[in-house]
């Protein structure tokens, strides 16, 4: 059964709209907009939240009707963390191992690995699948979980997560089974960094959410634009596209609010989320697909 969620916009072609902010430093640009001139990235609010708690799985599993549910997991030299992401998972949600059965099948997309991250994964309970394009980056392997998987619904999750528990898909499916006009939910969460409780997510707050006030300031709101941790109708996403690299992130959150409205998208809490911090020099190639993503998608410039 596919959800019945459709596009209210057609990405028709660039009209002119002021950016919000002080006048003197308005600028007319052009924007996405649905075919009537009504601009579809509005109206951001509060709403659209959820607590990862209010989800049960087992709730879940029996509104889900007969939708089926993907979890894809991109890794690449993941052999450390993969095992519990994965079996946590199986375990917890699956009905083959006695869980819930909410979830139908857990892929893991494994390129360029020189670790043991397709066996550990293997072994922990997930289908094991190779990138179509190996060494392609992270929207790739998203790409080919997609392929590789016929889940009516799908949820994509980090393999480097060290606190990682069934709430995260929980949280993700929940509004999505709950409400079948919404396109993306998004997790959101609280980062620690080296030991202190916040300070994580650098490329998020340095580039992404800078880059989203000024181009797209309509996703303002969205907490953590660069979540690995997202879930859609199967449907949105191939509509959308997953873009390459780490900007499969954003580009996706800005394409969905293009095509289906900013109050298509949903936000959960998932609490805190601890993950592998890469040292500095190894953000700039995130921040470089971030930017490019948006300047790709970014409203025309022009002069008043
Ligand atoms: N298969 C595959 N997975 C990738 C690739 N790049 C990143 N990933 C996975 O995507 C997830 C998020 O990547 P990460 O580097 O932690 O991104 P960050 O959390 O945004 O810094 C992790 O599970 C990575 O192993 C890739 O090229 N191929
Ligand atoms: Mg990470």
């Amino acid at each position: 059964m596919q959800p019945s969620v459709e596009p209210t916009s057609s990405v028709g072609p660039a009209r002119r709209q002021v950016l919000g902010g002080p006048s003197d430093r308005a600028v007319t640009v052009g924007a996405r907009v649905s075919d009537d001139g009504t601009m579809p990235i509005a109206s951001p609010s509060g709403e659209g939240r959820y607590p990862h708690a209010r989800f049960d799985p087992d709730v879940l599993a029996r509104s889900k009707g007969e939708r089926t549910v993907s979890v894809c997991i991109p890794a690449r030299n993941e052999a450390a963390t993969v095992g519990t992401v994965v079996a946590s998972i199986v375990s917890a949600l699956t009905a083959a191992s006695g869980g819930a059965g909410l979830v139908d099948e857990v892929v893991v997309v494994d390129d360029g690995s020189v670790d043991r991250t397709a066996e550990v994964a293997r072994h922990a309970g997930a289908r094991v699948v190779t990138s179509d394009a190996p060494h392609g980056g992270k929207g790739q392997a998203m790409r080919s979980a997609l392929a590789a998987t016929d889940g009516d619904l799908v949820a994509f999750v980090d393999a480097d997560v060290t606190n990682f528990g069934p709430h995260f898909v929980t949280g993700l499916l929940g509004p999505l089974i709950e409400d079948d006009s919404l396109a993306l939910v998004k997790g959101y969460y609280r980062r620690p960094l080296q030991g202190a409780p916040d300070g994580g997510g650098r490329v998020t707050e340095l580039m992404a959410k800078p880059v989203i006030d000024l181009l797209f300031p309509a996703l303002g709101t969205i907490e953590q634009p660069l979540a690995g941790e997202t879930a859609a109708p199967r449907t949105v996403l191939e509509k959308c596209g997953l873009a390459d690299g780490y900007a499969v992130e954003l580009a996706l959150l800005i394409d969905v609010a293009g095509l289906y409205g900013v109050s298509s998208i949903a936000q959960v809490d998932l609490g805190v989320r601890i993950h592998r911090n890469r040292p500095l020099a190894e953000l700039r190639p995130q921040a470089t697909d971030i930017l490019r993503a948006a300047l790709a998608r970014a409203p025309l410039v022009t002069p008043d």
